[in-house]
């Protein structure tokens, strides 16, 4: 075999991947907990000014309820407990629940107690807190984030709350329950300018349509796949959880890209386009690169997902 996924990881190499986000999530996570969660309050409340952010669905909410329910139930001063214990990754056991729960989830679960706290049921965070110099700084930063970084910074450092059962030695996960892919009859054709690869093109129209099933199938058996900010996933089943954990109702708009031969009969392909998430549609196009090795059977052996800095990145490609 020419390739490990380590040196796949390099194919490419002119794609810059966003530095920004990492750099302002490393900075959040010097901030005290109290800081943190006023700092997320205060980005959230500013681009809820410019932007909306869809409703979690009642499937999702129902993991989350009897845990909303507790919260809501209790004093301010127990609810801000909750909450610091949460962003300090404090063993209780309300941080374990979460800690089991896939990434929509724990989304939707903060989503309802910022409407609480809107509301004055959940304590909220006072208009006149004082950030520290630091989170200021930082606050500052997210400001002159693109939007699809902001949303970034904000989804990593809902994700990382709670504790990780399967730290524990608990892997029991809890995610949204599985719906039917979308109709054949209802997927959209993909158009990729420069790229008529059918394993590409099936990609994206089955990531598009949820059928993880067939799209699980365009993988080599010990393929890999690297999210953006993260160590590659490696092997069929680790790459199915994910996208049953973590790939639901993505819209990829693949615009264009570049094909090459790479040694032994491999390809290596990289498109460039746009994804928008679940929770902000239309409103939030994210800047994304896919950087796929395919095998001599055109079956994906490697493909990473890369944020990028900025717009011009899109038309990037080394020839
Ligand atoms: O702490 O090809 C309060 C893959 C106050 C798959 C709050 C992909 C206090 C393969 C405001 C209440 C997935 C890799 C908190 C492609 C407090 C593939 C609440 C890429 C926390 C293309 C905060 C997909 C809240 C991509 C409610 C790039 C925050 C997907 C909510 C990217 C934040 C999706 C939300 C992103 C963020 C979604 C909803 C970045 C959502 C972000």
């Amino acid at each position: 075999m020419p390739f490990s996924i380590e040196s796949a990881r390099k194919i490419f190499p002119e794609t810059a991947p966003d530095e920004a986000v990492p750099a302002t999530i490393a900075r959040f996570n010097q901030l005290s907990a109290e800081d943190q969660l006023a700092l997320i309050w205060f980005a959230y409340k500013e681009m809820g000014k410019a932007i909306t952010i869809a409703a979690p669905g009642a499937a999702n909410m129902a993991f989350a309820e009897l845990t909303l329910q507790k919260i809501y139930q209790m004093n301010s001063t127990e609810q801000t407990q909750v909450m610091c214990d949460l962003v300090n990754r404090v063993d209780t056991e309300i941080s374990r629940t979460y800690g089991s729960w896939s990434p929509n989830i724990k989304l939707g679960f903060w989503y309802q107690l910022g409407v609480w706290m809107d509301q004055g049921f959940v304590a909220p965070i006072p208009d006149n807190y004082q950030l520290s110099a630091n989170a200021s700084s930082v606050l500052q930063a997210i400001r002159q984030l693109q939007k699809g970084q902001q949303i970034t910074v904000l989804r990593n450092t809902v994700v990382n709350m709670g504790v990780d059962s399967a730290n524990l030695g608990n892997t029991k996960r809890v995610t949204e329950p599985v719906e039917a892919p979308k109709e054949k009859s209802q997927r959209e054709p993909v158009n990729i300018e420069g790229i008529s690869n059918p394993t590409i093109l099936s990609y994206m129209i089955h990531l598009n349509a949820n059928d993880f099933d067939a799209l699980i199938e365009l993988f080599e058996e010990d393929g890999g796949l690297q999210p953006p900010f993260r160590k590659p996933l490696v092997g069929k089943d680790q790459i199915y959880q994910f996208f049953f954990e973590e790939c639901k109702n993505l819209k990829l708009l693949p615009e264009r890209g570049v094909s090459e031969p790479a040694d032994d009969g491999y390809t290596q392909i990289k498109v460039t386009g746009k994804v928008q998430s679940p929770w902000f549609g239309a409103e939030i196009g994210m800047n994304v690169a896919w950087r796929f090795l395919l095998n001599d059977k055109n079956k994906i052996f490697f493909v990473a997902i890369d944020l990028l800095a900025s717009p011009k990145e899109l038309m990037k490609f080394a020839k």
